[in-house]
């Protein structure tokens, strides 16, 4: 047999080292047309120093300039790709390398016929094609700065869909400041030195989403608190507003897991610490909230007040975790303290510091992290952040480096702290860290949100595309501030809003200092019966939900997905970004989007609350013909029991089959690591006296809740629930 061996191309004998090279701004040229300007920028190809596979339907290039063997530390990948043979025969996606004095690109051309999804966090449509972002994680208030062509996160990764329904994916395995350009197939162009890019190639979107996920990582399974219902402002203050909050949902029956607490509980905005007279007793809070059935997420930033007399500002200073200047000297930029400094997370000392503050913190009673900032953001550095030229110094296997290599990894670094702290401190519960800036890979650590939109009917379409965007980049747990976060909703927006935010992976309602209150009995009685309903169709839908997220933590396939997933191969669907599916049974389309496209095939109406269908608010549902839907009880937290009865909606498809899935487990903890879980299958057949079968086979060795009732209604394609038993042992 033939030994393998890298083959060497080198065109050009450059030897890069843009690590410190100064930034220089230049003409954004169209990629692959010449410049028009004496002074533009001239790329010069770079060649490849090995090309190969690196696993089954994933290839890598690694241009002049790195070596395959020792390829720099990948924030994104969670396996060290090793080239184990040459690139498969009729291979379809080759990168073009080159480089300009400053700057080192990637290029993939693509043929016209392809759609391209994906890019992370972006405030545009789904389909990518024609589009241009920066990846420069930025606080974008009201995603205003550059018409929100750089936002919270970067996730370099685009995928590709043909119109055979095959799909390949790339990733631009690069942390530097960098632009990805998708208007003459795919072009990244970085402020640092060579990169290495892995292309995936698969046989259908779906399966090339869990090849990402094997290549940067699972999310892990959350708590299912999480999947509630989570109301949110800045801020409730004092504690007594936020008993109050809690008092409200429970009084008006509307359901909701956690209450979030925003920075004013700080004691002048220091990090974990509280005002001893607004938050007086944190403790005593978080219990009273616990016995109503809630949950609570507060807020920790990465600025630490400068101030001699505190304690993280003096433990941090004694271990020298601040970032400093290119100089050397430690550096101060002010956010909400007044001047503060920033932890160097790229320390692995720094990272178990910052672990280990959580304990103390999380004993008062602290179900959930929120970790905000974190781009970081700095009013008075230069674009809103620090320096490009502060330096940091790296350890373990980071090396040093200026902030413009790892500013885009900052939060990602602080939430994989977060997370280890969190989990930590309380080995036996699922962590749940909320995060806002993030990183290709940030699954692993952090579920996130999309950051300060505002109370617009833009922005609510906006926020449909962005988490379908996001779970196409790795990340199944997103969602946007429900209702807006800036400027006041009016009740109709708000509305709409809840709507369709209550079929959202992350579900959270919140709004800005200044704002009108976004609780949903503040519109008036009309809106909050709306709000009611939608809430209580997000409950009944939890049996169903849980077991979506579980399938992304299994399988790296998003909860929320665009409705092309429903049938790649139909050119129809691949702009749709209003209606989309939750799993693969059930389509959501927002009632202001009545024409948006649908996936052929059966897709019966959905009543799952008396009365939602007419209601000019509610979102219209369909069930995929084919399908048994698990679904529950309308609760008023997770914490209650659901499954009383559990009801199997069964939709046939035209051979009268029917088939579904059901996972539980405990809820919290990670029992079902060790088989306390339960996934059940259920197949569900039409008898010929219109009976219907239903039989299960399930894994997993956690047993049927004790005294369960399963009943079985069959939805007709009017929408009609026909009983149809209620079968012992499912
Ligand atoms: O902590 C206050 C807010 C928070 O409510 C919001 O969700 C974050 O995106 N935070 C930004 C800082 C203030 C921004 C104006």
């Amino acid at each position: 047999m033939k030994s393998w061996r890298p083959k060497t191309v080198v065109w050009l004998g450059l030897a890069l080292s843009l690590a410190n090279l100064p930034a220089v701004r230049v003409a954004a040229d169209e990629p692959g047309k010449p410049s028009a300007s004496a002074t533009a920028e001239v790329f010069k190809a770079v060649g490849v120093t090995a090309a190969g596979q690196i696993g089954d339907g994933a290839v890598l290039y690694v241009p002049a300039g790195l070596r395959p063997e020792a390829l720099p530390p990948s924030f994104s990948l969670v396996k060290t790709p090793a080239l184990g043979g040459p690139v498969p025969a009729g291979w379809r996606v080759t990168p073009r390398f080159s480089a300009s004095a400053t700057r080192f690109r990637a290029h993939v051309p693509v043929d016209d016929k392809v759609d391209l999804y994906g890019g992370g966090e972006v405030a545009g449509p789904l389909r990518r094609n024609g589009t241009q972002i920066k990846l420069w994680n930025t606080d974008n208030y009201l995603y205003k700065k550059e018409g929100g062509c750089r936002l919270y996160q970067s996730h370099p990764w685009i995928m590709g869909v043909r119109a055979d329904g095959t799909a390949f994916g790339v990733i631009f395995d690069s942390t530097w400041k960098a632009e990805l350009d998708c208007r003459a197939g795919l072009t990244f162009t970085c402020e640092g030195p060579a990169f290495p890019v892995l292309i995936l190639e698969r046989i259908s979107p779906q399966a090339l989403l869990s090849a990402l996920a094997d290549w940067t990582g699972h999310m892990d399974l959350p708590p299912r608190w999480a999947l509630g219902y989570q109301q949110c402002r800045y801020s409730y203050e004092p504690d007594t507003r936020v008993r109050q909050v809690a008092a409200e949902f429970r009084k008006r029956q509307l359901p909701c897991d956690v209450l979030w607490v925003d920075i004013d509980y700080m004691h002048g905005y220091r990090i974990f610490t509280f005002d001893p007279v607004k938050f007086a007793q944190p403790k005593k809070l978080n219990d009273d909230l616990h016995s109503q059935g809630f949950h609570s997420v507060w807020m920790i930033d990465p600025g630490v007040k400068v101030d001699p007399a505190y304690s993280v500002y003096q433990e941090g200073s004694a271990r020298q975790a601040w970032m400093t200047t290119a100089a050397g000297q430690e550096y101060q930029g002010k956010v909400w303290p007044g001047p503060c400094v920033f932890p160097d997370f790229t320390i692995p000392a720094v990272r178990s510091w910052w672990s280990g503050l959580y304990r103390d913190y999380l004993a008062q009673g602290i179900d959930g992290v929120w970790n905000d900032m974190n781009e970081p953001s700095v009013f008075d550095g230069p674009d809103g952040t620090m320096p490009e030229t502060n330096l940091h110094r790296g350890g373990g296997d980071l090396v040093a480096g200026p902030h413009r290599q790892y500013h885009n990894v900052y939060g990602l670094l602080m939430v994989r702290a977060t997370r280890e702290g969190v989990l930590a401190a309380r080995p036996e519960k699922r962590p749940f860290v909320l995060t806002r800036s993030s990183f290709l890979g940030g699954q692993r650590y952090a579920a996130t949100w999309t950051g300060d939109n505002m109370a617009s009917d833009e922005h609510m379409r906006l926020s449909i595309p962005m988490s379908l965007t996001l779970g196409l980049s790795g990340q199944p747990f997103s969602g946007p501030d429900l209702g807006g976060y800036g400027n006041n909703a009016t009740p109709e927006l708000w509305a709409r809003w809840i709507s369709v935010g209550v079929f959202l992976p992350f579900c959270r309602g919140h709004s800005e200092k200044g704002a009108n209150d976004k609780e949903p009995w503040m519109f008036g009685p009309a809106v909050e019966k709306t709000a009611r309903m939608a809430l209580e169709r997000r409950y009944r839908l939890l049996p169903y939900l849980y077991t979506c997220f579980q399938t992304a933590a299994q399988t790296g396939l998003p909860v929320m997905r665009p409705v092309f997933f429903a049938d790649a191969t139909d050119a129809s669907l691949r702009r749709e970004e209003q209606a989309f599916l939750i799993g693969d049974d059930l389509l959501v389309q927002p009632a202001w989007a009545p024409d948006a496209a649908r996936p052929k095939g059966l897709w019966h109406p959905l009543t799952l609350v008396a009365g939602d269908g007419a209601d000019p608010h509610q979102a219209q549902l369909f069930i995929r013909g084919g399908a048994v839907l698990p679904v529950g009880r309308a609760v008023q937290h997770t914490g209650e029991r659901s499954d009383d009865p559990l009801t199997l909606l069964v939709c046939f498809d035209k051979q009268g089959c029917a088939e579904g899935r059901l996972y539980e487990d405990a809820g919290d903890g990670f029992g079902y690591r060790a088989g306390d879980y339960r996934l059940a299958h259920y197949k569900a057949t039409r008898r010929a006296d219109g009976q219907v079968d239903v039989q299960v086979s399930a894994t997993g060795h956690r047993p049927v809740p004790a005294e369960r009732v399963v009943r079985v209604l069959v939805v007709e394609a009017d929408g009609r629930q026909r009983a149809a038993g209620t079968p012992q042992g499912l």
